[in-house]
């Protein structure tokens, strides 16, 4: 019997605008995920603040203050509400308009969201975007694990599991546009490393394990932490050569497939982690440590490695075997598990379980 045609409302992240990068991770998997769903015949409608973009599907946009971001905050802090909260404000849009909708998502790692899902009649599922950060988010999700076993989503086992409580969750994974990305099968003598420039990705590992391997290391992404930075630029003098800034995916998927491999070396849980998937999408293999979303995205000896945590002489080995992977093999993954329509199809499962 063929999946019946929805019609879902997607509750934006409320710490900025949708196209102004302060959502982070939630924009692109916002903007793919209404993106596969509508090319399956479903009708989505995004709420997000004000000056939001997203693409070309409906969006209703919402005046208010921003709400402060949960990532830096420790997990003694209580939950907040600004006055004329954005937050607050697209709640009231969704509890006026939610007949008109077959199923509620929210996108906003915020305790409102969750403390309201029993006071719908449009039954409310969450995708939680990262992992456990605060006590008080963490209650209130496991509230809504205990009265409504199936209506929690998250990216990788490894982001659930830091919940405790990881069988509560529906592990959907992640996606890009593949048309941007294009398959190289010529790569030349360098390496890639991409992320944020900040402490928790471990960057002077890469140029621990390219220095002593003499290869060229390719860094990109946004200059995060100045102070680290110049640390990293006296410890590794090749460093600054080393680095092209934060490109647009057209940019970067050029840079990027030129390369031998990519080098993921976190130092904390990713929760899923893209750069994994825009690499193998251009065929290129990645070497990450055995740690978060990366070790569930690597196939070992097919289309990566994964080397054991903070270990910079397993990188250097991995790095020697790269010639036993296959290039091929990681742009098919990508087409197989991180395609748009994979993505959608995974959350049209998730949905539908929740819908029956
Ligand atoms: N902080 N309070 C709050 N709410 C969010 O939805 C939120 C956040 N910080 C970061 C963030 N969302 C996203 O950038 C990540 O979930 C990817």
């Amino acid at each position: 019997m063929p999946t019946p045609r929805r019609h879902y409302l997607f509750m934006s992240t409320p710490v900025g605008p949708l196209g102004s990068g302060l959502g982070g991770g939630v924009e692109l998997t916002l903007l793919n995920l209404s993106q596969g769903l509508r090319q399956r015949g479903h009708q989505v409608t995004v709420v997000a603040p004000e000056q939001s973009t997203l693409g070309d599907g409906p969006i209703v946009t919402i005046p208010g203050r921003w709400q402060p971001t949960a990532h830096t905050q420790g997990r003694a802090t209580p939950a907040t509400l600004p006055a004329d909260a954005v937050l607050a404000h697209m709640w009231t849009y969704a509890r006026q308009h939610q007949a008109a909708f077959d199923l509620i998502v929210n996108l906003a790692y915020d305790w409102l969201p969750f403390y309201l899902t029993p006071f719908f009649h449009t039954p409310v599922a969450h995708f939680v975007t990262m992992g456990s950060l605060s006590e008080v988010m963490d209650a209130a999700i496991h509230q809504v694990a205990d009265q409504y076993p199936n209506r929690l989503g998250a990216y990788t086992q490894a982001q659930a599991a830091t919940f405790g409580d990881q069988h509560a969750f529906q592990i959907l994974g992640s996606a890009i546009d593949l048309s941007l990305y294009d398959f190289c099968d010529t790569p030349g003598t360098a390496l890639a490393w991409m992320g944020r420039i900040s402490p928790e990705k471990g960057l002077e590992d890469a140029l621990a394990a390219t220095a002593q391997t003499q290869t060229p290391l390719k860094i990109l992404g946004k200059l995060e932490d100045p102070d680290y930075w110049q640390r990293l630029c006296q410890q590794f003098p090749q460093a600054p050569d080393s680095y092209l800034g934060f490109l647009p995916t057209a940019a970067l998927q050029q840079v990027v497939g030129q390369c031998r491999a990519l080098l993921m070396t976190p130092r904390w849980v990713e929760a899923f982690g893209n750069v994994a998937i825009e690499a193998l999408a251009c065929g290129v293999p990645v070497i990450a440590y055995n740690r978060g979303g990366p070790a569930e995205i690597i196939r070992p000896g097919e289309t990566g490695w994964l080397v054991e945590p903070d270990d910079v002489s397993g990188l250097v080995q991995a790095i020697q075997r790269i010639d036993q992977l296959d290039r091929r093999a990681c742009r098919r993954q990508a087409e197989q598990q991180y395609s748009l329509d994979a993505l959608a199809i995974r959350f049209e499962a998730w949905f539908e379980a929740i819908l029956h």
